[in-house]
């Protein structure tokens, strides 16, 4: 990217973070958007996180990308003449790279496009990804989700195999996620596939300890985007003064987590008047949805997939499901 790009793109990127704050903070209830939690101090508590003996997920679709890399593949088969793997949120491919062995391993033809927001990612994948595998097709795209998506489209006209893993469907809230599946439908044709990782319902105190470490890390990744806004909009936030609160409720399978102000206060947003803060007022952060096989099957059918087959880990904690459109 030229300077001036580079330049004009963090600017509007600042402007739009201002903007969602300002809207989030002057609602009622008060939220935020958890896409704003990853800075860089953010990614590394989240590498931290899923380091975690409470966080089950990360290790749940790894044992399941260890494992079941065969019945993936087998149902690729379907593309004997070769297939666009296209992961979105690539991240740093840990989980896909097992996948991606397989079917190198196996003689199949495809090409990998790895996706994400982050220019810095996709410049890592591109120069070490071939190093792991000299053979592999690589092609990453920097930006958007479905703008990227489109983007590869114009590539080739094979057949589509998307890969959307991690749970972060889970950060919805459950209608946006099936208007989500809506959208990624309308980018495949008939019989394309799609690759979907959800986390499931289980005992509400596991999956509430995922969320609520005795460590305080997921306290720190909340707090991180306070201390985030502080420093990118000027803004004033007694970090100390706000306290972590999470919960599950196990009927609707909705993990959030809030910010509880321990007391009346005012804060200022670079030249945005005082935003007021009760004592006990929450500021709602994130949601990490839990689903049942139901849920998916009533998403799948509303967005006009069908289920090809189920993946699960060992516990049945976590499943990736795999879709034909
Ligand atoms: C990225 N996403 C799937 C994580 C989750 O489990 O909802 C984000 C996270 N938030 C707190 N812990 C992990």
């Amino acid at each position: 990217m030229n300077d001036i790009l580079e330049r004009d793109t963090k600017k509007r990127s600042v402007s739009n973070f201002y903007q969602d704050v300002i809207k989030g903070l002057n609602s009622q209830p008060k939220h935020l958007e958890s896409k704003y939690f990853y800075d860089d101090r953010g990614d590394e508590l989240f590498q931290q996180i899923m380091a975690m003996p409470e966080y089950y997920l990360t290790d749940c679709e790894l044992e399941i990308f260890k494992t079941r890399c065969t019945e993936m593949h087998s149902t690729f088969s379907v593309f004997p003449d070769g297939f666009d793997l296209i992961e979105l949120g690539a991240g740093d491919a840990m989980k896909s790279s097992h996948l991606l062995s397989c079917l190198l391993n196996n003689n199949v033809k495809f090409t990998y496009y790895p996706i994400d927001i982050s220019g810095h990612v996709i410049d890592l994948l591109e120069t070490e990804l071939p190093k792991k595998f000299p053979q592999l097709e690589v092609k990453g795209l920097q930006g958007e989700y479905f703008q990227m998506l489109q983007k590869a489209s114009t590539f080739s006209e094979r057949p589509k195999v998307l890969l959307v893993l991690g749970s972060n469907i889970g950060n919805m809230p459950p209608d946006d996620a099936g208007l989500f599946c809506e959208s990624l439908r309308k980018y495949l044709i008939p019989g394309d596939l799609a690759l979907i990782g959800f986390d499931l319902k289980k005992d509400p105190q596991t999956i509430l300890n995922a969320y609520n470490d005795p460590a305080g890390i997921t306290s720190e990744f909340n707090l991180n985007l306070l201390k985030r806004i502080n420093r990118e909009l000027h803004a004033n936030f007694d970090v100390g003064q706000f306290t972590h609160y999470q919960t599950y409720d196990p009927q609707s399978g909705a993990c959030k987590s809030f910010l509880i102000s321990s007391q009346d206060q005012d804060v200022i947003i670079a030249d945005h008047g005082p935003i007021h803060f009760r004592k006990n007022e929450y500021i709602f952060m994130e949601i990490s949805q839990k689903y049942d096989l139901g849920d998916l099957d009533k998403f799948a059918g509303q967005s006009g997939f069908k289920t090809v087959n189920n993946l699960f880990d060992s516990k049945n904690w976590f499943v990736d499901t795999i879709w034909e459109a």
